[in-house]
């Protein structure tokens, strides 16, 4: 069994960290617009704007802690390879709640929020207080060249060559916390159902692209996230 799980902001929101769509939720996204926000042309026209929507959500993520989705998913990938299986982990999410959940090998296709990269030199370093335009290049030592190490829209995500491979051999892809509303993301779940792979959406209620999945689990991740990586154990 060669499990791809993809994981978007909803398996963080029980950590209290905002997801990207449901105006509902807390107050962290009463203030930004992530649409508006996460885009070049956004840090080119107000560099301090997006400083703020960013520094924001990194002070939330540090007093933020993983879920028991975030624990089951790592048990998991632990457990799989001593069955003959094998467990790769995408994330769409920028926290880094998967790693503190006991999960290795993440694959964070849109960038790591605790991280920032330098435009001028292209170093990328661990960034866990607030970024400026004042900021220093601890590389380069240039100000003001700093931005968070993220993928905004518009800009080409990571480890594409790393997801389609897994895509490719995946007899399971199983989809957890997303709207599927963002590509090339939401387009996985296709690719891997194209090669025979049995298809899974674990959500709080159906994404954009529910038809697309042979099964489908609903409720907060982490009472279904949990309930089925036991089952999968237990069989
Ligand atoms: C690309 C990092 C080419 C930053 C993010 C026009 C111009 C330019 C581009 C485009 C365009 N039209 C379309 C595009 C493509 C664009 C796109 O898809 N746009 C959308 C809006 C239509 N994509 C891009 O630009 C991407 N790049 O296409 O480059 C390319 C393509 C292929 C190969 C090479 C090059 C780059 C996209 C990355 C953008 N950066 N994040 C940051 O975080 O600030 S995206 C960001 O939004 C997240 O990372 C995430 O991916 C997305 C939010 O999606 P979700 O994670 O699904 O979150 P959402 O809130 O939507 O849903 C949460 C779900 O959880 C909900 O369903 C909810 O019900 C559920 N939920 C809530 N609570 C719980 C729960 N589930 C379980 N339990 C709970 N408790």
């Amino acid at each position: 069994m060669k499990i791809f799980v993809l994981t978007g902001a909803g398996v963080s929101a029980e950590s209290g960290l905002g997801t990207f769509r449901d105006k509902s939720g807390t107050g962290l996204w009463a203030r930004f617009d992530p649409m508006k926000l996460a885009t070049p042309e956004a840090f080119a026209r107000d560099p301090a704007a997006v400083h703020e929507f960013y520094n924001f959500r990194r002070r939330n993520l540090l007093s933020a802690a993983p879920n028991a989705a975030h624990s089951a998913l790592a048990r998991l990938q632990r457990e799989l390879p001593g069955r003959g299986g094998a467990m790769t982990l995408v994330t769409q999410n920028i926290d880094d709640l998967h790693e503190r959940g006991g999960a290795d090998a993440v694959v964070h296709m849109h960038g790591e929020l605790l991280k920032a990269r330098c435009a001028a030199c292209g170093a990328i370093h661990a960034q866990r207080d607030d970024l400026s335009t004042e900021s220093v290049c601890p590389s380069c030592g240039r100000e003001g060249t700093l931005r968070p190490h993220v993928v905004w829209f518009g800009e080409t995500p990571l480890f594409m060559d790393e997801i389609f491979a897994a895509l490719a051999e995946a007899t399971h892809f199983v989809s957890i916390g997303t709207s599927g509303s963002v590509y090339p993301a939401a387009g996985f779940v296709s690719e891997a159902r194209a090669r025979g792979a049995h298809t899974c959406e674990i959500n709080l209620e159906p994404s954009d692209n529910a038809a697309v999945f042979d099964e489908k689990r609903y409720g907060a991740a982490s009472d279904v996230v949990p309930a089925w990586v036991d089952a999968l154990l237990s069989g």
